[in-house]
Parts: structure tokens; C-alpha cells; sequence
């Protein structure tokens, strides 16, 4: 676990292929080159496969920003969707239902107590969603430029807004 990058911004990557229990999702790396590191995949052939878990430290108590690395795989239609929940409650977004490939995720705020933490992959579909990583962070801007991209795969802060924007009418030029 990578964790405490930014001494006073709390922020958290998880790569999903870091969990302790993969349940029924399984090591994919075929988009490796593309996205500098393995991910986890949902193979369930239509019935969703059980959850993977795993436990992180939170280094102290606040509101954290979470972002989730997913792939919307055919964008019209949001076949792998997964859900993330955070010690037993689970985020009301559904990932991998972007539209746009592969993309960080906005998951809202949530309040997470310093300690142990344990965080679920839940597959909604159990058509090949996939998750790359996890992102926590206390910072109300995103503290990934510490990250190197080969850690966290591709971390723009262009994505991250787009993503935040997604709801919003698109404006024609
Ligand atoms: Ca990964």
C-alpha cells in the first residue's frame, strides 16, 4: 500500500491487483502497456462474481475524495459495472459506466475514521467490469502529481475533471 504521499493531505492509492482477496475477479494485465499496471476483472459470463476485499490503513479520520481507475468497455452500453463500498456501505456511483474507456471516477466524499479500513469490489453485472485502482484523498484538489505515472497508471487531472463534469450538458462549440 502506498500511503501518506503529501505529509498534509492524506491521500491513499490501492492498486486493485494489491487486494487481499480477489473473490471471483481475476488478474487481467492485457491493457498493461496502455496502462502501466495489472488490474483486477469481473469474469463472471453475465453472473456477477464474488467480491474482492482488502484492508488498508487510513492515517487519519476525515472526509476523503474517492476516485476509482475503471474501464467502461462498451461505452453505449456499461456491461462491466462494479460498485465500491467502504467498510460495509457501499458509494452510490456505479463504476464503469463512464462512457468514456478507461478513466478515473468520481465517487464522491466519504467520512473514513483513521485505522483499518476495508474496501469491496462488488460486481453488478459480472460482464468483465475492471478496476485498476483506488484513490482516497483528503486534498479538495487532487495530490497526484507526487504520484509517478507508472504508480497510478495514468493520472491526469484533466480526466479527473472531465469526469466530475460528466453530468453536465456538453457545450457545443
Ligand atoms: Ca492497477
Amino acid at each position: 500500500m502506498e500511503i501518506g504521499h503529501g505529509a498534509h493531505q492524506a491521500s491513499i492509492l490501492i492498486e486493485a491487483e494489491d487486494f487481499d482477496d480477489f473473490g471471483g475477479w481475476v488478474l487481467d494485465s492485457q491493457f498493461e502497456a496502455v496502462m502501466a499496471s495489472p488490474y483486477l476483472m469481473a469474469h463472471g459470463l453475465g453472473r456477477p462474481v464474488a467480491d474482492a476485499k482488502t484492508v488498508v490503513r487510513i492515517p487519519e479520520t476525515g472526509q476523503y475524495h474517492v476516485l476509482v481507475r475503471a474501464k467502461d468497455w462498451v461505452p453505449d452500453h456499461h456491461p462491466g459495472r462494479f460498485k465500491l463500498a467502504i467498510n460495509g456501505i457501499a458509494l452510490a456511483e456505479d463504476f464503469g459506466a463512464s462512457g468514456r474507456d478507461w478513466s478515473w471516477e468520481y465517487g464522491g466524499v466519504v467520512e473514513i475514521a483513521e485505522g483499518d479500513a476495508q474496501l469491496v469490489l462488488i460486481d453488478q453485472t459480472g460482464f468483465n467490469g475492471r478496476c485498476d485502482a483506488i484513490y482516497l484523498s483528503k486534498g479538495a484538489t487532487w495530490p497526484a502529481a507526487g504520484l509517478a505515472d507508472t504508480e497510478i497508471g495514468c493520472f491526469h487531472l484533466s480526466e479527473v475533471h472531465n469526469a466530475k463534469k460528466e453530468v453536465q450538458p456538453r457545450v457545443q462549440a
